[in-house]
């Protein structure tokens, strides 16, 4: 497999993780490789026409499926029905017209938040379907967890080799950075990058949604790219793997909320709406699987990645996704 011709088609190519995996894969593609990255004007693919029209233009060898409705907290609360249609609509069009045209690997994602809400902790890739999952994104996480049900009538009926990936939360560059529908580290950048233009004094006040007690393990987008990379080329199991930071790496809301502060030398002070959901309290995920793979693989420690992350949105607010 190493030296064969590999026609790799990311779907969600535009998106937080397909951008960066479009940024390492600048630098450690492979001279058997042919990376395509697509996005929804190329191809709605909650459409099957369209989404077999796709295929047929790129005729993919491998496939890592990205594109999704994805959003934060409020956003699932709130379009639980939509998450649920969209997403079964696009995972099962494009692992069935994978093979429907001979597609060797699949690669889809999963994420730390279908897990079931009442669990044991840490979480692991074998409790996906143990109980029913948060209800804040039943939508979300059932349409998700079909992709692992999916994968195994694949590979039992027809030996297809798709498997999934589970990341934490993710951020980083090329986030979505809207009011309406962006997750937790993406809204406090926006937010307070847009407070600040107005008033960094020590009278300002910033308000981070919910308690900030909530507990969460956040990746940068680039660290995930690589271990992507890696599952592509290396890791042949239908069983989904857990691509997450440490559980010792979790932190709280207000942890990540003064990092982002400080990422911006804000001078003001935090406050906390309590009025607003906190969500999962927590979703403590194992690495274990994925460290017994990678032992030395080396994480972007949280204050770096937020630091990056936030010089990059002040050199790219103009064309950042708002
Ligand atoms: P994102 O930034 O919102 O990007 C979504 C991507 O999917 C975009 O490229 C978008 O294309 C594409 N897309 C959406 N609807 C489509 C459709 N109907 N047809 C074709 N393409 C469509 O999402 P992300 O954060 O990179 O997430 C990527 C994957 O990681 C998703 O499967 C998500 O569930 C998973 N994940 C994300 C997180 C996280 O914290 N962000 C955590 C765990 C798992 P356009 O830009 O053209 O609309
Ligand atoms: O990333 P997030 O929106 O989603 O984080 P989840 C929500 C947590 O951050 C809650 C707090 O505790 C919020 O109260 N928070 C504070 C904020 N300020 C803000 C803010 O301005 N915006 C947002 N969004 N949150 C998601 C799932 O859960 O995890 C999705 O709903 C997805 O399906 C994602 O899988 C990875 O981490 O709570």
């Amino acid at each position: 497999m190493s030296g064969d011709k590999m026609i790799i088609l990311v779907t969600g190519g535009s998106g937080l993780v397909g951008k960066a995996i479009q940024t390492i894969v600048e630098k450690e593609k492979r001279p058997n490789e042919e990376w395509i990255f697509v996005r929804s004007k190329d191809a709605d693919l909650s459409d099957r026409e369209q989404t077999k029209a796709l295929f047929d233009r790129h005729h993919p060898t491998h496939v890592i499926h990205l594109a999704a409705m994805v959003g934060g907290l409020f956003h699932n609360m709130s379009h639980n029905l939509d998450f649920l249609r969209t997403n079964i609509h696009i995972n099962d069009n494009v692992l069935q017209t994978s093979y429907e045209t001979g597609v060797v690997k699949v690669v889809s994602c999963l994420s730390t938040c279908i897990f079931p809400d009442k669990t044991s902790y840490p979480i692991d890739e074998t409790m996906i379907h143990n109980g029913p999952p948060h209800p804040s994104n039943f939508g979300y996480s059932y349409a998700k967890r079909l992709i692992d049900i999916a994968n195994r009538g694949y590979h039992e009926q027809h030996g297809c080799c798709y498997t999934s990936v589970v990341p934490c939360n993710v951020f980083g560059p090329y986030d979505n950075f809207s009011l309406e529908s962006s997750h937790v580290i993406p809204a406090l950048i926006r937010r307070m990058h847009d407070l600040i233009e107005k008033d960094n004094s020590e009278q300002a006040e910033f308000t981070v949604l919910g308690s900030g007690k909530p507990l969460r393990q956040f990746i940068y987008s680039l660290d995930l790219a690589k271990l992507f990379l890696w599952v592509l080329r290396e890791y042949n199991s239908v069983e989904p793997i857990i691509l997450s930071v440490d559980e010792a790496d979790e932190v709280s809301i207000s942890t990540a909320a003064e990092c982002v502060a400080k990422a911006f030398d804000f001078r003001g002070r935090l406050t906390y709406d309590t009025s607003k959901a906190d969500g999962q309290f927590k979703k403590t995920a194992s690495n274990a699987k994925l460290r017994h793979h990678l032992p030395d693989f080396k994480f972007t420690p949280f204050k770096q990645a937020i630091a990056e992350t936030v010089n990059w949105f002040k050199l790219n607010r103009s064309s950042a996704r708002l």
